[in-house]
C-alpha cells in the first residue's frame, strides 16, 4: 500500500463570472487537475465577465473577506500558496491580510495582475488602478503581467505588441524593482510568427516561444496562470510551470470552437494537464 504525501493547499483569491471561463471559474477545474487542492475566495460575483459582454451585475464581497478570514485563523485553517488573479481596489487590504494571517510555513504569493490588455484597462478599472495592484506585487513569488500589465505597473505608457528585447527586459527589470521575485512577462514576440514568454528570477531572463495562432482569445491568461500555479505547487521551476501553461493554452485555442467567442474551451485539455503530473508525486 502506497501512504500518499498531503497534498499542497492553494487559496485563489479572484472573481466569480457566472458565465465566461475566466478567472474562478477556471481556476478551480485547472489547479485541481494538476493535484493541487484549491479553496476559493471569490471577492466578487459577475453575472459574466466584462470582455465583450453587452453588460453585468456585480455583487462586490469585500465586507464577507474579513469574516471569512476570521473563521479561518480561529480554526487554524493555513495555505501553502495565494493565487490572486482579477480583483479590484477594496479586496487589496483584505487580501494582504490573509496572505499574512493564513500563510502556512513558506507560502508562496503567486500574482496574476489581470486588469489589461491590449493597451487598455478593462471596463470599470480607474486610471490609478495598477499602482493599487503593484501592492500585491511587493514581495510576492511570482507575478505573470502580460506587456500592457506590466507597462501599466511600472508606470510606462502601454507599448506596441512585437516590442524588442531591451523593452521586454527593461519591463522586467521594472517589475522586480516594484518586488517581484521572479516574473513571467507573457505577450512576448520578438518574431511575427511567434508568441511567448520572458521568465526571470532577477537574474537571467529566458524567452519560450510558440507558434502563433491568430484567433485571440478571452480567458487566456487566466488559463495560464492556473497551470502555472498549479505546477509550480507540483515541483516545477518557473521556466518549466510557464512553458508547460503556455503549452496548454496552444492546446485550449485550438480546441475552441471558431464561433465560441468568450472563452477557451480549457475543459477539453484537462486530461494533458492531468496527464503532465501523472506519477509525480511532490
Ligand atoms: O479574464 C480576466 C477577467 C476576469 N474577471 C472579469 C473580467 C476579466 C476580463 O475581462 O472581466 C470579471
Amino acid at each position: 500500500m502506497t501512504v500518499e504525501k498531503k497534498m499542497k493547499r492553494l487559496l485563489t483569491i479572484q472573481d466569480i463570472s457566472c458565465v465566461g471561463q475566466c478567472s474562478t471559474t477556471v481556476a478551480l477545474p485547472v489547479v485541481s487537475a494538476c493535484g493541487v487542492e484549491c479553496a476559493v475566495l471569490p471577492p466578487a460575483i459577475l453575472s459574466n465577465h466584462t470582455g465583450g459582454f453587452k453588460s453585468w451585475s456585480f455583487a462586490d464581497l469585500t465586507s464577507e473577506m474579513g469574516k471569512v478570514e476570521a473563521q479561518w485563523v480561529a480554526q487554524g485553517i493555513r495555505f501553502d500558496a495565494f493565487y490572486t488573479g482579477y480583483v479590484c481596489e477594496s479586496h487589496i487590504d483584505p487580501i494582504l491580510s490573509i496572505e499574512k494571517t493564513c500563510a502556512a510555513e513558506g507560502a508562496i504569493r503567486i500574482v496574476d495582475p489581470a486588469m489589461a490588455d491590449n493597451g487598455v484597462l478593462y471596463p470599470g478599472f480607474a486610471q490609478d488602478f495598477p499602482s493599487k495592484m503593484a501592492r500585491l506585487c511587493k514581495g510576492a513569488d511570482y507575478v505573470l503581467p502580460n506587456l500592457t500589465e506590466a507597462a501599466l505597473l511600472t508606470g510606462r505608457e502601454p507599448m506596441p505588441a512585437g516590442c524588442g528585447e531591451g523593452e521586454v527586459e527593461s519591463l522586467v527589470a521594472g517589475l522586480h524593482a516594484l518586488g517581484a521575485k521572479n516574473v513571467v512577462l507573457t505577450g512576448v514576440s520578438l518574431k511575427a510568427d511567434e508568441l511567448g514568454t520572458a521568465v526571470s528570477d532577477g537574474k537571467t531572463v529566458r524567452y519560450d516561444f510558440n507558434a502563433r495562432n491568430p484567433r485571440s482569445a478571452h480567458g487566456t491568461g487566466d488559463l495560464f496562470a492556473s497551470v502555472f500555479a498549479g505546477a509550480v505547487l507540483r515541483g516545477m521551476g518557473a521556466f518549466e510551470a510557464s512553458a508547460l501553461a503556455a503549452d496548454i493554452v496552444c492546446e485550449a485555442i485550438e480546441a475552441t470552437a471558431v464561433d465560441h467567442w468568450y472563452g477557451v474551451s480549457f475543459e477539453r485539455t484537462i486530461p494533458s494537464i492531468a496527464r503532465a503530473f501523472e506519477g509525480a508525486r511532490a
